[in-house]
Parts: structure tokens; C-alpha cells; sequence
């Protein structure tokens, strides 16, 4: 049986502001650095080791990883960063206030654009300047894959060959992983762990700075899946994600 530890970034200035993220590179408030250093004694304290860990490109992630494995003293522990593990693009939204989206669409239509797997937000314009190619970090990403808005489906469409290409064979190979990434890119990489359907997912909300352990068979299929923290405090936090789209 192999473990394997998935991770949200801890809370982000843009969080706590309720607003859409998405490629935004925000750093963590000090909230999120308390949790990624909690996340980190946590797995300690847990017996949790690794091997490899993978990030995306984002500072909230990687700082939460840097965190996290400070905490656990293993600075050391090699780290894969890649484009494919940032969050989903939130197109023409980025930059706005969910809530205030809400009052202004309806809380309808913002859960639409948060959790319709297969609908986008309208994309950012080619000359604006949230369009990735902009971003010298993405200079070697083909132009046909940098995208300007994306639903959960185009997600799950970049970040499974990250699996299956970099994830995947390292945990086959008996590295132990963990993986910190985002609301929705986590998301998508969970849809094609367990299978979720196109309808269910709409209902999955992840918490920030929980470390959440899959145990899989010899095929990579889960087994079971547990937060290792304080589960009343998680269902609050994964109940306070859903309603950030609410109106107020
Ligand atoms: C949030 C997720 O991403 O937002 O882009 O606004 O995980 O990087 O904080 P994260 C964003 P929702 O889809 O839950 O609204």
C-alpha cells in the first residue's frame, strides 16, 4: 500500500479578501503561514516522511510547502514545481470580490462559475495583463496550452498528465509524495483519483492547510482517503469555502 499527502495552501491575502485567484500569485496572510507550520508539526507528529514533494508554480503553495517541511526539519526533501499543480484560471473573475460577484450575478450564477465542471468564466483578454504569456515563468509552456480562463474540466485536462507523467511513477518507484496545490487543482487531480462524477464534484470543498492522506493499492487507487486534523474544525472550514460565494 502506498500514502500519499495532498495539501491546499494555507489561507492567501486574497482569501481572506474573498476574492478569485486563480494563476494570481498572492502570498500567504500570517494565518496561512500558522496553518502550513500546524500542517508540518502535524505530519510529524503523525510519523509522516518524504521523499519528494511537488508544488505548482505559486508562491502560496510553495511557501506553504517551504513551511511545512520546515516545521517537519526536512528542508532537504527534494521539490518539483510545475505549472500543470497551479490552480485553476479564473479567467475575466480574477481580482473580484466573490461576495460582492454575487450580489451583482446572483449567488447562482457565481456557484455556476465556481463548481459547473464543463463552464468557463469569460476569459481575459489576449493584451491583458493577468494573460499568463506575459509571465516570463511560463516562457516554455507551448502558447496552446497557457490558458486565459478555465472550468474544472480544462483543469483536470492538464494537471492528470502531471500525474501520470511526474506523480504517479514516483510513487511507484516507493517515494513517499506530497503534493501542495490548490483549491481546484486539487480538486481535478481528486476527481480522476476517485473517480467522482462531472455532477458530485460540484459538492467537494477543500479546506486550506489540511494535509489529506490517500492510502492506494498497487495501482494507485484509493483505498481510503482521512484530513489528519481536527475534523469538526475541517467541516467548518470546507462548509466557510462553500459559502464564499454567497451574497452575504
Ligand atoms: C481559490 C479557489 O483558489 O476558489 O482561485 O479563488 O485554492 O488558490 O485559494 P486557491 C481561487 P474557489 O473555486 O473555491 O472559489
Amino acid at each position: 500500500m502506498y500514502k500519499l499527502v495532498l495539501m491546499r495552501h494555507g489561507e492567501s491575502q486574497w482569501n481572506l479578501e474573498n476574492r478569485f485567484t486563480g494563476w494570481t500569485d498572492v502570498d500567504l496572510t500570517e494565518t496561512g503561514r500558522q496553518q502550513a507550520k500546524q500542517a508540518g508539526d502535524l505530519l510529524k507528529e503523525n510519523g509522516f516522511e518524504f521523499d519528494l514533494a511537488f508544488a505548482s508554480v505559486l508562491k502560496r503553495a510553495i511557501r506553504t510547502l517551504w513551511i511545512a517541511l520546515d516545521s517537519m526539519d526536512a528542508m532537504h526533501t527534494p521539490i518539483g514545481l510545475s505549472w500543470r499543480l497551479n490552480e485553476r484560471h479564473y479567467g475575466a473573475l480574477q481580482g473580484l470580490n466573490k461576495a460582492e460577484t454575487a450580489q451583482k450575478y446572483g449567488e447562482d450564477q457565481v456557484l455556476i462559475w465556481r463548481r459547473a465542471y464543463a463552464i468557463a468564466p469569460d476569459p481575459v483578454a489576449e493584451d491583458d495583463p493577468r494573460n499568463p504569456r506575459f509571465d516570463a515563468r511560463y516562457a516554455r509552456v507551448p502558447a496552446d496550452e497557457l490558458p486565459r480562463t478555465e472550468c474544472l474540466q480544462d483543469t483536470v485536462a492538464r494537471v492528470v498528465p502531471f500525474w501520470d507523467e511526474s506523480i504517479a511513477p514516483a510513487i511507484r518507484s516507493g517515494r513517499r509524495v506530497l503534493v501542495t496545490a490548490h483549491g481546484n487543482s486539487l480538486r481535478a487531480l481528486i476527481k480522476h483519483l476517485d473517480g467522482i462524477s462531472d455532477e458530485d464534484i460540484v459538492h467537494l470543498n477543500i479546506p486550506t492547510g489540511q494535509p489529506l492522506v490517500y492510502e492506494l493499492d498497487e495501482n494507485l487507487r484509493p483505498i481510503r482517503h482521512y484530513y489528519l486534523g481536527d475534523q469538526e474544525a475541517i467541516a467548518a472550514q470546507m462548509q466557510a469555502v462553500a459559502n464564499q460565494g454567497k451574497a452575504q
